[in-house]
C-alpha cells in the first residue's frame, strides 16, 4: 500500500486549521491535524516543502519507520513545527491502517480500556453571576467536570474567560485566537489575580457543592513561589488539577511548587517530544499530561509518552482547545479509550462551521467523548465546504503589564 498522494489542506472555518491528506495507490484515504495556533502557514511550509516530497512511493503500513525517519532523519530535533508536521503525517498513516483493517482506529490500539472519555468543558464568567450562570449551562450540556476562568477586578480582558459569555448562540468557550494583523494587547497584574482567584472558587464550591470535578489555568503566568502560595490557597477547594502554573520551558521550577502544595499539577500542552517530560515524570512533580497528538508528534509520539508517565502513576489530561481540529480531537479519543491511564480530556466544542467541514463521528454522551465506531479515525474533509472557508491571519493575544513591558500570556 504505497502513498500516492499527500495534499496540505488550509482552511478556516471560524477558525484556522492545518489538515494533511494521504491517498495510497489502492484509494485509501488518511488525516491528520498539524494546526498551530497563530502559526499555522510555518506548518504549511514545513509539510509541502520537506515533507511531501519525502512521502510519495512509500509504504503506508510502516508508521514507525515512517516517524523515526522524519525525527531522526532531518537532524532538527523536536520544535513545535517540526513535531506538528510529523503529528500529521502519523495519524493520517494510523487512520489508513484502521481504514485498511476495516476496523474504528481504537482497536489497532489494544481495544476499549473504558466506555468513553470524561471530558470537562470550560466555564468563564466576568463575575460571579455571570461564572455561574456559565456553570449551570455546561451542567446542563452534560458535563461532569468544569474550568473555572474568571474576570479580575481591576483588568479588562483576561485569559480564558469568554468575551460576551452568552454570544446568543449560547457558548460560552473562550476563543483566544483573533482574526486581525496583528495580536490584541491585553494587561496583567499577578498579584490581582493571586488575590482574587481562592475567593472566585471559594463562591463556586459554595453553589455548586463538594461534588463537581473543578479545574483552572493559570497559562504559564507566575513564578515558582506565586505558583506554589496559589496552589496552597486553592487547597481546601480540591481542586482536580491545576494547569500551567509556571513557563514551560522551566520544568526544575515544578519543584518549588511541589514542596508547597498538594494541588495536582498538569502541563504540557506546549511540549512537544518525550524528553520534556523527562524530569517531570522521573521526579513525579506533576499529575497529568496536557500534550495533544497534534503538538507531541502524533499517535506512536503521544502513546509512548502516557507509557512513560504511566510508570509514575500519572495519567492523561490531552489538550482539546478548538484549535485541536476535530481531526485531532478523534485521533486524542481513540487513544484515551484504549491507554490504562486516562485522566481526562478537555472537550470545546467547536463551531458548528467547523464541524461542516470536518464531518466527525465523535459524540458527547453523558459527560463522556467517545471516539465512533466507523473504520479509522471517523472524520471525513469536505473540500466543497472547506472552500467556502479561506484562511484568514488570526494571531493569539499578547500580555503586558501596566508599566508597558511584556509578561507571559
Ligand atoms: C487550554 C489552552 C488553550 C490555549 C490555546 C493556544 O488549556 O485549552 O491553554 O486555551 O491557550 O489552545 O492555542
Ligand atoms: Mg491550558
Amino acid at each position: 500500500m504505497l502513498i500516492t498522494s499527500a495534499e496540505v489542506l488550509v482552511s478556516s472555518p471560524g477558525r484556522n486549521f492545518v489538515t494533511l491528506r494521504l491517498t495510497t495507490d489502492d484509494g485509501v484515504v488518511g488525516l491528520g491535524d498539524a494546526t498551530l495556533n497563530g502559526r499555522e502557514l510555518a506548518v504549511v511550509a514545513y509539510l509541502a516543502e520537506h515533507v511531501v516530497p519525502l512521502l510519495i512511493g512509500k509504504d503506508a503500513h510502516r508508521i514507525e519507520d515512517m516517524w523515526q525517519f522524519l525525527y531522526r532523519g532531518a537532524y532538527w530535533r523536536r520544535g513545535p513545527v517540526t513535531m506538528a508536521s510529523i503529528a500529521a503525517v502519523d495519524t493520517a498513516l494510523w487512520d489508513i491502517k484502521a481504514r485498511a483493517a476495516g476496523m474504528p482506529l481504537y482497536q489497532l490500539l489494544g481495544g476499549r480500556s473504558r466506555t468513553g472519555a470524561l471530558a470537562y468543558g470550560h466555564a468563564s464568567g466576568a463575575d460571579l453571576p455571570e461564572l455561574f450562570d456559565s456553570v449551570r449551562d455546561h451542567l446542563e450540556q452534560g458535563f461532569r467536570a468544569i474550568r473555572i476562568q474568571s474576570g479580575i477586578p481591576g483588568l479588562g480582558t483576561v485569559y480564558g474567560v469568554a468575551s460576551s459569555a452568552a454570544d446568543g448562540a449560547g457558548r460560552y468557550d473562550h476563543e483566544p485566537a483573533r482574526r486581525s494583523a496583528a495580536p490584541v494587547e491585553e494587561v496583567w497584574d499577578t498579584r490581582a489575580y493571586l488575590r482574587h482567584v481562592p475567593g472566585v472558587f471559594e463562591a463556586v464550591r459554595g453553589e455548586f457543592g463538594a461534588e463537581l470535578p473543578l479545574l483552572h489555568d493559570a497559562h504559564h503566568r507566575l513564578t515558582p513561589i506565586q505558583a506554589a502560595k496559589l496552589g496552597k490557597s486553592l487547597e481546601p477547594f480540591d481542586l482536580f488539577w491545576l494547569e500551567d502554573v509556571t513557563p514551560a520551558e522551566n520544568t526544575a521550577a515544578l519543584r518549588r511548587v511541589r514542596e508547597h502544595t498538594t494541588t495536582p499539577l498538569a502541563i504540557g500542552e506546549v511540549f512537544n517530544t518525550i524528553w520534556d517530560y523527562r524530569e517531570l515524570f522521573e521526579e513525579q512533580l506533576i499529575d497529568y499530561v496536557r500534550s495533544p497528538v497534534t503538538h507531541a508528534g502524533g499517535i506512536t509520539a503521544l502513546r509512548r509518552i502516557l507509557d512513560y508517565a504511566g510508570v509514575y502513576q500519572i495519567k492523561s489530561g490531552v489538550h482539546g482547545p478548538t484549535d485541536i481540529s476535530p481531526v485531532g480531537l478523534a485521533a486524542s479519543l481513540h487513544l484515551g479509550v484504549a491507554i490504562p491511564n486516562f485522566g481526562i480530556q478537555e472537550y470545546m466544542t467547536h463551531s458548528a462551521a467547523t464541524d461542516e467541514v470536518f464531518r466527525s463521528q465523535v459524540r458527547f454522551e453523558g459527560g463522556l467523548l467517545v471516539p465512533g465506531e466507523g473504520p479509522g479515525l471517523g472524520v471525513v474533509y469536505d473540500d466543497d465546504v472547506a472552500a467556502g472557508h479561506p484562511y484568514t491571519a488570526a494571531y493569539l493575544p499578547i500580555n503586558r503589564l501596566s508599566d508597558g513591558s511584556m509578561h507571559d500570556w
